[in-house]
């Protein structure tokens, strides 16, 4: 069950260089994953033997071109147990699948007084779109609070999810871990007579993830998290939401006809993808997911588990009080993530020196203003953690805070 984590480091070329006349130990994956050589070349190969525009031309290249997009289509559904590609709509990354709801499914169906259930740990891409629907609409926006583990605090659901119309929610936290209860949360919101829409940005890349088991309406994901290349995202949505909701963006490929006196629109998915849609990047996408498959979403599930107990373990036995670790204290409750605050020093300095060993985590607010507001600090450092990790980078991690502690506070 477990990944051969040096035989995975050797997919991915760019773990053979240097950082600072050190070995790369790359823990900001959870910003962005690495890609390993079979996607990088899956998307040369195409460049170099297939490339053409896509559902347009009628020889052979541009027939080849649009065959391999669509099934890089029907992959990233099977990904997900989507019960068919219709429902899959190519985005630019999953912030794009989260404004098309807002802009076309809020729009159509919001008006003042509406409500929208989110939580405390949003990424600003599950905040921002509402945020402006509100000021637009006039729409209420509540947030389902998390207790001081990081878990989503329930107590008062059945009272906040009375009456909205859609429950939106990240499925793990980029900053917690937290793995949120989809599913409950699901049937809650239907039970409420409200759509349920997953961000599952942190999520698809690191577990097995199945629409059909979390009854969602919606879910949102990015490419570039799970070895796929940047510019490529999916909105999968139920079909027939997707039939009933106007088209986001216009341009080219989402209508069926165009007059000087108005249009109409495609069938569904194309109707959602104006405009040349990412060829190259749906194709590097296929071959990222087959990649993961590969090794097996269990796998890497259960490694970034295993993972993340050694580094809260590690962490915190070597640094006591002076660490201070968010998030659930269960390793199975979260994902492969760990935030945490060092000795008062501010973490762009943790990440700067950390940074000299050649150890690369992110430092900031995450995109998460408001969790940081309430865990009562700025910004953390976050170490995040992939297929390509392992016991030795958590050490380096380790290790390299006592250089920190050392430059900033000398004994
Ligand atoms: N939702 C969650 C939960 C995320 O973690 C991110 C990116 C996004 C949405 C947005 O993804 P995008 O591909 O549309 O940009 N999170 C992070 C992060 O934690 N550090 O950098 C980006």
């Amino acid at each position: 069950m477990a990944l051969n984590v040096d035989a995975v480091k050797k997919d991915f070329p760019i773990l053979e260089r240097e950082v600072n006349g050190h070995r790369l130990v790359f823990l900001d994956s959870a910003a962005s994953s690495q890609k390993p050589q079979v996607v990088i070349e899956a998307m040369a190969r195409y460049y170099e033997t297939t490339h053409a525009n896509v559902h347009r031309g009628v020889y052979t290249l541009a027939e080849e071109a649009t065959a391999r997009f669509e099934a890089a289509r029907d992959r990233a559904a099977r990904l997900i147990n989507a019960p068919s590609s219709r429902g899959v709509i190519f985005t630019k990354n999953v912030t794009e699948s989260i404004n098309l709801v807002a802009y076309s499914w809020g729009r159509a169906n919001l008006s003042a007084g509406d409500a929208i259930l989110l939580t405390e740990l949003e990424h600003h891409a599950n905040l921002v779109p509402w945020l402006m629907l509100k000021e637009e609409r006039g729409i209420e926006l509540r947030y389902i609070p998390i207790t001081d583990d990081g878990l989503l605090d329930l107590t008062d659901l059945d009272r906040l999810v009375h009456g909205v119309r859609l429950v939106a929610v990240a499925g793990v936290s980029n900053v917690l871990g937290t793995i949120t209860p989809v599913r409950q949360l699901a049937d809650a919101a239907h039970a409420a007579g409200a759509l349920f829409l997953v961000d599952a940005a942190q999520m698809v890349p690191h577990m097995t993830t199945d629409v059909a088991a979390i009854d969602c309406d919606f879910l949102g994901f990015t490419g570039h998290k799970m070895c796929g290349p940047t510019g490529i995202g999916v909105l999968w949505a139920r079909e027939e939401l997707l039939e009933s909701m106007p088209a986001f963006l216009g341009g080219g490929e989402m209508i069926r006809d165009v007059r000087l006196d108005g249009w109409t629109p495609n069938e569904i998915p194309w109707k959602f993808e104006a405009g040349t849609p990412p060829i190259a990047e749906a194709i590097g996408l296929h071959a990222a997911i087959d990649y993961l498959d590969g090794l097996g979403f269990d796998a890497i599930r259960e490694h970034e588990r295993l993972l993340v107990a050694y580094a809260l373990k590690t962490l915190g036995d070597r640094y006591g009080d002076d660490i201070v670790l968010y998030g659930p204290r269960d390793p199975a409750a979260r994902g492969g993530v760990v935030s945490f605050s060092f000795k008062d020093i501010h973490p762009h300095d943790i990440a700067q020196v950390l940074d000299e060993k050649g150890v690369a985590l992110r430092a900031g607010h995450h995109c998460a203003k408001p969790l940081m507001r309430r865990l009562g600090v700025g910004a953390t450092a976050r170490a995040s953690f992939y297929v390509y990790n392992d016991e030795a980078d958590v050490d380096a991690l380790a290790d390299g805070l006592a250089a920190v502690s050392d430059f900033f506070l000398p004994a």
